[in-house]
């Protein structure tokens, strides 16, 4: 079995990782007390990529949770599924991080790391061949931020043939909770650059708009924008944990999307995407989803898809859908939408079906697009830190810590590089000679993305 190893960081973390849980445990018909009482076998069969076996035919989540502060991990212990998360996977501080990322990377956050590590090695061992991590994060705090980064740097060393990837919560553009978050971001996003393979980007912006607008919920909490991050986790993992072909396991689904190794942050959308009530006047259909899941409206992260190009895209259907309807609706949209699209990756579009839908949904569509207009998001939280920076404001909470002002500006620098090179490859043609001097990477592209389809390219109108 292909394992994958979650770990959730920080207040953030565990709350969108205990959403996860959540909907998963009951898409795979596991009761709260870890039994599973479903009537599928399919449901099941490949449930060992996440959670263990204990004794007694138990399912325990595969997951290291780690914290500064008690209180999340207390609360998800009391709360229904509680019970079912192994104690010593549980790990916490008392002094917290206190939004400061240098605490979570040098101080505070290292003091724990050894036992931290300890846990993960020990999940590993019970593991028959871990494919790789999945971390659960914000950026914007201290310890998802900083001990986040400590721990990728970390797993990426000691495990550097497994895959990593993170489910990253990115500050709103509109409404800061702290100061300093841009600081903490644009530190992180300097390790995730460096040490992640897929990172699903995400932000609590886009999901407020999407809460507010599509689900007609006034004022969504955490809870509310918890949940539609555990849809897209689940849709996104889909492939992982039920038997199928297509990306069935991390390393074939990051192949598929990351044609750069730095060029691994992922937008994600997410349908159908509309209230409870007016669900159930009309029945979806899979052009229904099509539209909405490449609509800008429903992408998870406040970038606008229309204003860059894919460099690869995957689609995963769920429920009753007939795949060839599928594959001629998004191929379909393909051909239409060709400028959208970087012409020298042909068939950058994966289509997957997993009969299973979510629960509660007769069918459902989730979106992975490798889109350059995510150096959007890079751009607005690089500006932000290059304003207080510049005056060299608020620093010393960070220098206090040990930390040397240089990774500033390494970091700042390395996010303009990211958004330079995401801008190269957008204007980029297919003819463009120096580009594949440049990179050497554009052979073998039949092979790796998805070519075996055989489908028309989607440029022919340009
Ligand atoms: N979507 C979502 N965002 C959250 C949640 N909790 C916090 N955030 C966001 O995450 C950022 C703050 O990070 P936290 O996760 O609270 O911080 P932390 O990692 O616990 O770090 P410290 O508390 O500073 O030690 C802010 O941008 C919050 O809006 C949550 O449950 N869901
Ligand atoms: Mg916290």
């Amino acid at each position: 079995m292909r394992e994958i190893l979650t770990l959730q960081i920080g207040q953030c973390g565990n709350q969108i990782g205990s959403a996860f849980w959540e909907n998963i445990i009951e898409e795979h018909g596991i009761s709260p007390e870890g039994i599973y009482v479903g009537k599928n076998r399919n449901q099941i069969e490949r449930a060992n990529v996440y959670f263990s076996e204990a004794r007694n035919q138990r399912y325990v989540p595969r997951v290291v949770a780690v914290d500064l502060e008690p209180g999340v991990l207390h609360a998800i212990r009391e709360g229904k599924y509680g019970g079912l998360f192994r104690p010593e996977s549980m790990i916490s501080g008392n002094n917290g991080a206190g939004n400061n990322w240098a605490k979570g990377f040098y101080t505070e956050g290292a003091e724990l790391l050894d036992g931290v590590l300890d846990v993960i090695r020990h999940n590993v061992e019970n593991c028959d061949q871990l494919s790789g991590f999945q971390l659960c994060h914000s950026i914007g705090g201290g310890t998802g931020s900083g001990l986040g980064s400590l721990m990728l740097q970390k797993v990426r060393e000691e495990y550097p043939d497994r895959m990593v990837s993170t489910f990253t919560v990115m500050p709103s553009q509109s409404s800061s909770e702290a100061v300093i978050e841009p600081y903490n971001s644009v530190l992180s996003i300097h390790h995730l650059i460096e040490n992640s393979d897929m990172t699903f980007c995400l932000d609590n912006e886009a999901l407020t708009r999407i809460c507010v607008e599509s689900l007609k919920i006034k004022s969504p909490v955490h809870r509310d924008l918890n949940s539609l991050v555990a849809k897209v986790m689940s849709g996104v993992t889909t492939s992982l944990r039920f038997p199928g072909q297509l990306n069935a396991d991390m390393r074939k689904l990051a192949v598929n999307m990351v044609p750069f190794p730095r060029l691994h942050f992922l937008l994600s959308g997410l349908a159908p995407l509309t209230g409870m009530e007016s669900m159930s006047y009309r029945q979806i259909t899979v052009p229904d989803l099509c539209q909405q899941m490449y609509s800008a409206r429903n992408m998870l992260v406040a970038s606008d898809p229309r204003h860059g190009r894919y460099l690869t895209c995957a689609t995963m259907f769920r429920g009753k859908v007939s795949l060839k309807e599928c594959e001629d609706t998004i191929w379909n949209y393909a051909d239409k939408n060709a400028s959208s699209f970087i012409e020298w990756i042909p068939n950058a579009t994966q289509i997957a079906v997993c009969d299973i839908p979510p629960v509660g949904m007769d069918i459902s569509a989730t979106f992975l697009g490798n889109n350059t207009a995510i150096q959007e998001a890079f751009h607005r939280i690089g500006e932000q830190f290059s304003k207080i920076f510049r005056r060299k404001a608020f620093i010393h909470w960070f220098t206090d810590e040990g930390m040397d002002e240089m990774e500033f500006t390494e970091a700042e620098s390395n996010i303009n590089d990211l958004i330079n090179e995401y801008k190269q490859y957008q204007e980029a043609g297919v003819d463009d000679e120096a580009m594949y001097a440049e990179e050497g990477a554009y052979e073998g592209e039949d092979g790796g993305a998805g070519g075996a389809y055989g489908e028309e390219p989607a440029y022919d109108e340009e």
